[in-house]
């Protein structure tokens, strides 16, 4: 168990606010196919700063080798994490221990660097694209540990209906406590596709009242964030789950995407959380103060 102090539980979520959470940067897209996908720690550390300023309170931070390939190197993350703080910034830092297909479990846990706040824990295994993700129920269980002894608040990623029994079962055996949030990432080739229908029901099948989130993948960034902004539910949106502004047009970065999320929800009206607000809603303690 933990030595560190227990997390604030969340406060009540008030229902005129909606936390937008930018993927800067995932493990798979390149910049072959959009020259705003950012590699090195500077660059990745840029794009989390310009989604922040757009009116993202939370970044899903993966890390990348120079030359793009994946990365889950502590070093990596802990350049990008001091660079997004040395400046003042105050988002919410949320670090990937999915990291790339084919990865192991050790690899995937360098990215728990000091400063991250919360952390990504996959509920299960999932055809992706041609390829598989594997999550076995053991290596769940210790991610799991990890992030609770780290002192992070989990978001839970589901990319099909069963991963929900998985969900529940953790926390009837007391693998994970709460605070944590719930990620429906849709529209994976090889999970279910961003629908109304499916996250309607995969909102109805969650085991206990719980915060959650979309994060619609492809052509389906967008139309998720709206069906989540009706339903009550956070958004995600990054050059990880979607490269394109609209039909055929490159985005120019993530903060294009962030700036997008934001004009809906507030069309909706519901108010994009600042950092401070996201982590009350959120049980994460309050942001470490600026540097002087
Ligand atoms: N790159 C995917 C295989 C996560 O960040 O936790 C897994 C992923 C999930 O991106
Ligand atoms: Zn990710």
């Amino acid at each position: 168990m933990s030595a560190m102090p227990s997390p604030p539980l969340p406060e009540a979520r008030s229902p005129d606010r909606v936390v937008v959470t930018c993927a800067v940067v995932g493990a798979e897209v390149t910049r072959e196919q959009n020259p705003a996908v950012p590699y090195l720690p500077e660059e990745i550390a840029r794009a989390a700063l310009d989604a922040w300023r757009a009116g993202a309170a939370v970044v899903h931070l993966h890390a990348r080798h120079p030359d793009g390939r994946a990365s889950q190197r502590p070093e990596h993350f802990r350049e990008i994490v001091d660079r997004i703080r040395a400046t003042g910034c105050d988002v919410v830092i949320q670090c990937s221990t999915g990291g790339a297909v084919g990865m192991g479990v050790n690899e995937r846990l360098g990215s728990l660097v000091d400063g991250a706040e919360m952390a990504t824990l996959n509920m299960g295994t999932t055809n992706f694209g041609d390829e598989v993700f594997v999550n076995s129920r053991p290596d769940i269980v210790r991610i799991a540990a990890r992030i609770r002894e780290r002192g992070l608040v989990p978001e839970c990623e589901i990319y099909d209906a069963g991963m929900l029994e998985t969900l529940r079962w953790l926390r009837e055996k007391g693998h994970l406590g709460r605070p944590y949030q719930v990620q429906f990432v849709l529209g994976v080739p090889g999970g279910m596709s961003g629908t109304e229908r499916n996250l309607r029901f995969l909102v109805e099948g969650l085991p206990e009242p719980a915060h959650w989130g979309v994060a619609g993948v492809g052509r389906c960034e967008m139309p998720m964030v709206e069906l989540a902004l009706r339903l009550g539910g956070d958004v995600r949106v990054g050059l990880e789950d979607n490269l394109y502004a609209s039909k055929g047009v490159l985005a120019r970065g993530n903060a294009e995407l962030v700036e997008t999320a934001v004009r809906l929800a507030r069309a909706s009206g519901r108010e994009p959380s600042t950092p401070a607000e996201a982590r009350a809603a959120l049980g994460i303690a309050p942001a470490p103060a600026r540097p002087p």
